[in-house]
């Protein structure tokens, strides 16, 4: 069976999916699209040859539509996952689930009604060979415990539209979910360093600001967000246990040398640094979704991220550290 998907908000990560689709991935193919812009939906519409609908609850509605993918932005996400869910349909939602977490826990409150998880939340990191491997390294327990992860999240630069929170919830909400994931457990506190700002760029983002975060169990994370560092999309991560250290490898293709130096190329965004973790995340999630089964990320992994977020978000306006506020997970998601 194929499965039909309907995308709500086909801009650049929603194209670059519809893409892989067609091209790399199996047992799908997006029939419909719907997005707020009337214009974006006869453009995309018409450059793959699928319906436009002209609103997102129409696409959801759709009898055509087996699931359905949201690429919109952020703040757009609680309202259509949650017709999503009371619909009965299966939804990939990309990152943030929502931006602050009371949107994720309603979220969560459709699904507890639905009494399923219909839900997958987009954190592709998670698919990502490199942070595979460095989580295989620690899980296997040769290195010891974790006590310290140095991040770092660097965009060449951002939109106008890009405000201020979103240096939490929108880029550092990468390394918060990946922390969980790799650590396997959550995020009591935050804090922000905020040092000198570029001037590269918009007067109204601390940029660059450094989010610190400590587990339960104590280990301290500190994430770089720099989002105009002007040279490249730059992702990295050094993990410090008792017995030694893991870090992603830098990740060029290939190392040139000429003219008296050596170098090598740095890829300018997520789309390519992360390409691999998307085909698989979207494979998966193609594959389990025509199984009726869930997989990936949940509205609990987007509802925790959220709640980082949220005291990421007020650590960037207050000095010290801010508690991370959290229900105790419901039994859907035990
Ligand atoms: C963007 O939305 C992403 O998800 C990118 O991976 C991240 O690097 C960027 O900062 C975000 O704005």
């Amino acid at each position: 069976m194929t499965l039909r998907i309907g995308m709500i908000g086909p801009g650049g990560m929603g194209q670059a999916h519809i893409d892989r689709i067609r091209s790399v991935i199996a047992g799908g193919e997006v029939v419909a699209v719907s997005d707020i812009a009337a214009d974006n939906v006869a453009t995309v519409a018409g450059k793959y040859g699928v319906k436009g609908h002209h609103s997102s609850q129409e696409l959801i509605d759709d009898p055509d539509v087996d699931a359905v993918m949201i690429c919109s932005h952020g703040p757009a996400h609680e309202a259509d996952v949650v017709a999503c869910v009371e619909a009965g349909k299966r939804v990939f939602c990309e990152k943030p689930l929502t931006p602050d977490a009371a949107g994720s826990r309603a979220i969560m409150a459709a699904e507890e009604r639905a009494g399923r998880k219909l839900v997958t939340v987009g954190f592709m990191r998670r698919f990502d060979e490199s942070y595979r491997q460095m989580k295989a390294v620690l899980d296997s327990g040769e290195i010891g415990e974790a006590l310290m992860v140095h991040c770092a999240h660097r965009n060449p630069t951002v939109p106008p539209h890009y405000t201020w929170d979103m240096a939490i919830n929108d880029t550092a909400i990468h390394e918060i979910d990946t922390m969980r994931w790799l650590l396997g457990e959550e995020f009591v506190s935050a804090r922000v360093d905020r040092p000198r700002k570029t001037s590269l760029r918009f007067e109204h983002l601390q940029d660059p600001l450094v989010l610190i975060l400590e587990t339960e169990s104590g280990v301290r994370v500190d994430d770089e967000v720099f989002v105009n560092c002007q040279y490249g999309y730059d992702i990295r991560c050094e993990l410090v246990a008792e017995r030694g250290v893991v870090s992603l490898g830098d990740q060029e293709k290939i190392l040139r040398r000429d003219t008296g130096r050596a170098h090598h190329a740095i890829v300018q965004d997520h789309n390519e640094r992360f390409r691999g973790a998307f085909v698989t995340e979207v494979q998966e999630w193609i594959t389990a979704a025509s199984e009726d089964r869930h997989t990936g990320s949940s509205a609990w992994d987007g509802y925790a991220a959220a709640c980082v977020c949220d005291a990421g978000v007020k650590a960037l306006t207050e000095d010290g550290v801010v508690a991370v506020e959290m229900i105790d997970k419901p039994a859907l998601y035990a």
